[in-house]
């Protein structure tokens, strides 16, 4: 999806103009896929900007550089504010944030002990990721013929930039044999998740979703979703997913910052009902959350 400019970017403490927001050819990020990033929304709200749940993000954020043992050289509350200085900065009333934390010019090689971390912060207009009518028409949906990687080679709970090649071979093989979107099998063949959202799926009136053991990403998309739907009287789990469980599901759905709530209308050729009644009324319930529209929510809204 194309980016759309605007006018700063955040890069080690300063807001600088977008065209000069640049790294330079031997970024070590750039050769190695060391760096770990995030991905928030904006919505907007009768009170300006408000970034969802930007805290939980920033705090991920500072996970993935944990588990990737990066030293952050800054605190996750600095973060938070720039977050929130580089949104208003831009004066969009709503958009996508990309914080991303790399080791910038001066090193090479594998150690990454000598390398200094650059942090960056953009935001840019993005549409839904799987469509805007993802809800009522529904994703198609293929097994990937691709492995998730597992806790021991690449650990999927952390937003490590390297760890997004196994997705985009997933998500193009996907788009190439005529689908949307691609489901993650674990090495031991449970459902991860899918390429850049998590995965619900319905049976006999009882919501599923794999956990982080199944290789699935910390979603907090997942978790609003797991609230929402408690609060709407549903039985949701976190419980290993079959890829037989799909097949013959009353109802699957994919969820994540980028690409909000979306029903799957296809599995490998096999139908399921689209869109579903718990589905629509999680999405519809999220739709006005993230606009801080309902009451019960507000605290996931942080005003830039
Ligand atoms: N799994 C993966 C692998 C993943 O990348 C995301 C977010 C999720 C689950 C859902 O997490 P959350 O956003 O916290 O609900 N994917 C981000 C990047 C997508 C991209 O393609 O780029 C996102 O949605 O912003």
């Amino acid at each position: 999806m194309p980016i759309t400019t605007t006018p700063k970017i955040w890069m080690n403490g300063t807001l600088v103009d977008w065209d000069k927001a640049q790294v330079h050819v031997l970024t070590h990020t750039l050769h190695y896929g060391t760096g770990v990033f995030e991905g928030i929304r904006a919505y907007e709200t009768k009170n300006g900007p408000a970034i969802f749940r930007l805290t939980d993000h920033i705090k991920r954020f500072y996970n993935s550089a944990k588990i990737m043992g990066m030293d952050m050289p800054y605190s996750v509350e600095e973060i938070v504010q720039a977050t929130k200085d580089t949104v208003r900065s831009t004066g969009l009333p709503a958009c996508y944030i990309r914080p991303l934390a790399y080791y910038g010019y001066g090193e090479m090689g594998l150690n990454t002990l000598p390398c200094k971390v650059d942090i960056a912060i953009a935001c840019w207009p993005w549409g839904a990721y799987l469509g805007d009518d993802a809800v009522e028409k529904g994703v198609r949906m293929k097994v990937s013929s691709w492995t998730r990687h597992d806790h021991n080679t690449m650990p999927p709970a952390a937003k490590t930039v390297g760890n997004y090649v196994n997705s985009t071979l997933a998500k193009v093989e996907a788009l190439k044999a005529g689908y949307d979107e691609a489901i993650m099998l674990a090495p031991n063949g449970l459902i991860a998740e899918c390429t850049g959202e998590n995965i619900f799926c319905v049976r006999d009136g009882i919501i599923l979703t794999p956990p982080t053991s199944a290789g699935a990403l910390e979603g907090i998309t997942q978790n609003s979703v797991m609230r929402i739907a408690r609060d709407l009287g549903y039985d949701i789990r976190v419980d290993n997913i079959a890829r037989s469980d799909l097949y013959i599901a009353d109802e699957i759905f994919a969820c994540g910052t980028a690409a909000e709530v979306g029903s799957v209308s296809m599995v490998d050729e096999r139908l399921i009902p689209c869109p579903g009644p718990m589905t629509r009324a999680i999405a519809a319930v999220y739709a006005k959350a993230v606009r801080g529209q309902d009451e019960r929510y507000i605290d996931w809204c942080e005003l830039a």
